[in-house]
Parts: C-alpha cells; structure tokens; sequence
C-alpha cells in the first residue's frame, strides 16, 4: 500500500473485507510513521525508495495506491511504480460495490455501496469514493477522484485527474474537462473547462487557471 495516511486505511478496510490480500505492508515518506502497525499492517520504508530489489527481497507482487486527497501526488507515485518496479496495480473494490469488469482501469479503488452502471467506464487510477454513483455510459478518466456520494449521470464525462466533491452531481452529457474541480454539493449543469473549479447550485466557476499563448 503506498501511503499510509487516512485513505489508505480506507482502502484496508476494503482490501481485508473482500479477503483480496494475504499480507499488506505500507509505504509511506513520513519518517515518523515507519515501523508503525495499522491492523496488524506494518509501516516498511519510504515509497520513494521503492526498487525493484527491494520488492524482491519481501516478495511484494502487487501494489494499491493509498493517498487519496493529492491527486498530483498520487499520479507521481503510481507512474514511478509502475516504472520502477514490476508490481501490478491491483483493482480493489468493496464487496457492496456494484460494477463491470472491462470498464475499470488498474489501480482503481471502488469504495463502499458505489455503483458503476451499463456502458459506464473508468480510468486508471481512480478511487470512486464511498456511495458514489457512476450510470450508464458515463466516462471517469484516469487519475480522477469521484468522492462519497457524488453522482455522475448518464453519459456524463469527467476529464483527467478531476476532483469531483462528496455529494456534487454532475448532470446527464455534461464534460468536465481535466484538472478540474467540483466543489461539495455542487450540481454541474454545463460543460466544466480543463483547470476550472466550480462551487454551488447551478455550479459556476470560481477559479480558472490562465493559459499562456
Ligand atoms: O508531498 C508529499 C506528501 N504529502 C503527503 N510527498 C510525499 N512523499 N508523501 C506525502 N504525503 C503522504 O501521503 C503522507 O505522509 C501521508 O501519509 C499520506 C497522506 O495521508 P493523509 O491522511 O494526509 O491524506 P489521504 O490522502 O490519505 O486522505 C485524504 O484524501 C482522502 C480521499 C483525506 O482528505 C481524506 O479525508 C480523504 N478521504
């Protein structure tokens, strides 16, 4: 498990009650974690020193990524593990999470009672966080985070690595484009421009970044 703060404690719970692993270790940057137990998991070494000899000598095979807020930080990891090492990110999903196979991209998570409809498919990556509702036909790119309780309608499209708030919903064709961000609660009624945040009811944008020509 790489990081071993709030999320990836989440992401435990969900790996010991789908009974997916036979033994976890964590990997995490903070110093003062190390050597710490987390239900009976043990904090190892840094991921930074994550290598492929060091992945031989405790014999790990697979890897989940367990940060969860810092979307840009997850993404460094997950590239540098994958470059690094020959561990395989591992889908973890809850046993009350409801979804289909082919859609979902390795490295994701599928936290507790989310719901993945017909047609609806999903990135690398991503966590679709505790209730969250994805339905049919929608597109969750890689490195996104749909947070608890969020919904993305039918035939919905959230870019790369967007954030989508707890309980936001993004109504049925609208595209959120990359890097995004929809505050909590927020209900998105048109398209979402790549680097945008938006907040409320209907969402408006409160943040975009500026491109220079
Ligand atoms: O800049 C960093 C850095 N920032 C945090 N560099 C490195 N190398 N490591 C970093 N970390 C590590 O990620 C910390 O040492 C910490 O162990 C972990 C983040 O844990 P934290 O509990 O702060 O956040 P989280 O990502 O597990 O959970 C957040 O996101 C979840 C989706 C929280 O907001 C949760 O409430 C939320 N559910």
């Amino acid at each position: 498990m790489l990081g071993a703060g709030g999320h990836a404690r989440r992401v435990l719970d969900c790996l010991l009650v789908s009974r997916r692993a036979k033994c976890v270790v964590f990997f995490d940057d903070d110093p003062t974690l190390l050597g710490r137990q987390i239900r009976g998991a043990r904090v190892v070494g840094r991921i930074s020193d994550l290598s492929l000899a060091m992945c031989r000598e405790l014999g790990l095979r697979y890897f989940v990524m367990g940060i969860g807020g810092d979307l840009k930080l997850r993404e460094q990891f997950y590239r540098r593990i994958l470059h690094n090492t020959t561990l395989i990110p591992l889908i973890v999903s809850d046993p009350t999470a409801v979804w289909y196979k082919d859609f979902i991209g390795a490295g994701t998570v599928i936290l507790a009672n989310a719901y993945v409809g017909p047609g609806a498919s999903v990135g690398e990556n991503c966590i679709i966080n505790t209730g969250a509702i994805l339905e049919h036909d929608c597109r969750v790119s890689w490195g996104s985070h749909i947070a608890p309780g969020a919904i993305i309608l039918g035939s919905a499209q959230v870019g790369e690595q967007v954030l989508v708030g707890a309980n936001a919903t993004v109504l049925p064709g609208v595209k959120v484009g990359d890097k995004a961000v929809v505050g909590a609660g927020a209900v998105v009624d048109q398209n979402v421009a790549a680097e945008t945040t938006v907040v409320g009811i209907p969402a408006r944008v409160v943040t975009q970044s500026v491109c220079p020509l």
